[in-house]
């Protein structure tokens, strides 16, 4: 069916209202969007790994999500998820589940990219049925904003403050994206919010209802640790997409897709300057750094562009 923002935002909500995700959060936006992909009929498990999402959202005896929920530890949301579709898969074979169940796991960038990295990676190459989301917020946001390999260049962190010595991060952002194609998984996808929601609710579409494994990188924003204003999410999704920041993608079966070209390529300097992590930047002296970015950026879209089949 094509997409209908009006019915999608009318189905009831699977993560409900009044969990503690901070205000401006892309988090709970990104786990909605997800679930609302999912049919009506269908049950879910869902597994998180430690961080915002899960502390904020599930305290005992509280819970803010409808479907079955599993508290993992921050290393291992994909080993979990993974052997509860092993178990799932089994018993519906000898007859005793009848329902039909979806299995996603969600992780932050910290429990994705770094410490749960290992169990994913195992997960997806053995091909559970199962999504995994990365929502990617840029740090270990719960624990103080510490820098992680999602981290974008001289961002500012609580492990990488600004000083005589430093301009914040040293290191480029892994390209986790890329790496979860190289597991030969059917299904991988970049996405974000944009206007409305559609390349969010497509992308979880696919991946959900693909049979085998998928993998979804959701740009999330923090406002705590971007520091910007919280009105201002979805704005700063939408600058990342429109300066070649976060382009939205998809793999099928090894084939890469673009999902959308800018009209106009905006300046990465249209989004850094939204978020005091890189205000550093913008100070006389630290010119050059801007043009790194950018130079970095302008890279990295034209190779996409290129496995993308679109030059
Ligand atoms: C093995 C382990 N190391 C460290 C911690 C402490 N810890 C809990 S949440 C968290 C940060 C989570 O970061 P991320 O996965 O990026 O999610 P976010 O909090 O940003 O949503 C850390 C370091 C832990 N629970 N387990």
């Amino acid at each position: 069916m094509p997409y209908n923002f009006k019915t999608e935002m009318n189905k009831p909500e699977r993560l409900t209202g009044g969990h503690r995700m901070c205000a401006g959060c892309g988090a709970p936006v990104a786990v909605r969007g997800v679930l609302r992909a999912l049919k009506p009929e269908d049950e879910a498990v869902i597994c998180s790994a430690t961080g915002c999402l899960e502390v904020s959202t599930f305290l005992y005896p509280y819970t803010a999500w409808k479907d079955s929920f599993i508290h993992s530890a921050f290393e291992n949301a994909g080993a979990t998820i993974s052997g509860v579709e092993a178990a799932y898969k089994a018993l519906k074979r000898k007859g005793k589940i009848k329902d039909n169940y979806k299995f996603i796991a969600f992780g932050g960038d910290g429990g994705t990219y770094d410490i749960g990295f290992q169990s994913l990676s195992g997960a997806m190459e053995r091909g559970h049925d199962m999504v995994y989301v990365c929502y990617d917020n840029g740090a270990y946001m719960n624990t103080g904003i510490q820098r992680s390999s999602a981290t974008p260049k001289y961002a500012s962190t609580t492990t990488t403050p600004l000083g005589d010595e430093s301009s914040g991060k040293v290191q480029g952002k892994k390209d986790l994206s890329d790496i979860m194609v190289g597991h030969n998984i059917p299904y991988v996808a970049q996405t974000t919010f944009m206007g409305n929601f559609k390349d969010l609710h497509e992308k979880s579409e696919k991946a959900i209802y693909t049979p085998g494994a998928a993998f979804l990188n959701v740009l999330a924003p923090c406002p705590r640790g971007w520091n910007y204003s919280p009105e201002k999410l979805m704005e700063i999704c939408k600058l990342a997409v429109e300066t070649c920041y976060w382009p939205l993608f998809e793999v099928i079966n090894g084939e890469w897709k673009l999902s959308y070209k800018p009209k106009n390529k905006l300046p990465i300097i249209d989004f850094l300057k939204k978020q005091g992590r890189f205000k550093h930047l913008f100070k006389e002296e630290n010119k050059h750094l801007l043009e790194e970015i950018q130079n970095d950026v302008d890279l990295k879209w034209e190779r996409l562009l290129k496995k993308c089949g679109e030059v």
